[in-house]
């Protein structure tokens, strides 16, 4: 009987240590902090034979985006500026926070990204990306450097998160200073 009471009691402080872990998860899922993940789909055989090692990092997520596809899909016939892999964006791009708020920003992707806040968009800091030079087709008007691109702005390295702390009201626009298609708007009330 005493075995039995030693085991119950020994239940029952395991069944309360679960209890009290289960919230604790709970809590950081259901944290009120908004956030916004930095998405590629980078193939990183492809990434990192073109562009050089290290430029596109393995993922959970099996990211398979070739090289050449995300080349193909920086211009289109229907924009005169680099419009760029659709892949390749802020999620969400556009979230409504009170003022006081943290915006958590986390880069899901495989590649390093910036979440930059500038004045008005513009390009980055990679020519090839703004449109300058092949493969850019005839007719491509490039994009110009936003300003705070020149900074240098902080790179965020996949699986990072940074933290946007006070932010003043009004609108606030963020870009990649990589990929410069890549935008998001923080409205904040
Ligand atoms: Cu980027």
């Amino acid at each position: 009987m005493q075995k039995l009471a030693i085991l119950t009691s020994g239940l029952v402080v395991l069944v309360g240590l679960w209890v009290t872990w289960a919230k604790v998860a709970t809590a950081q899922v259901n944290s009120n902090d908004p956030n916004v993940a930095l998405v590629d789909n980078c193939d990183p055989a492809t990434f990192n034979l073109a562009v050089g090692p290290g430029t596109c990092a393995a993922t959970p997520h099996q990211h398979d985006t070739s090289f050449t596809e995300f080349v193909e899909l920086l211009f289109s016939p229907l924009a005169a500026n680099v419009i760029g892999h659709p892949a390749w964006h802020f999620s969400p791009g556009y979230i409504s926070i009170r003022a006081g708020q943290t915006v958590r920003v986390t880069n899901a992707g495989g590649e390093g990204h910036t979440f930059t806040e500038v004045k008005a968009f513009g390009g980055g800091f990679v020519p090839l990306l703004n449109g300058v030079g092949p493969p850019a087709p005839a007719g491509t008007v490039p994009l110009v450097e936003a300003e705070a691109c020149a900074a240098p702005p902080v790179i965020v390295a996949p699986g990072n998160t940074v933290q946007m702390k006070g932010l003043s009201s009004g609108v606030h626009k963020f870009q990649c200073c990589i990929h410069p298609w890549m935008r998001a708007v923080v409205d904040v009330e």
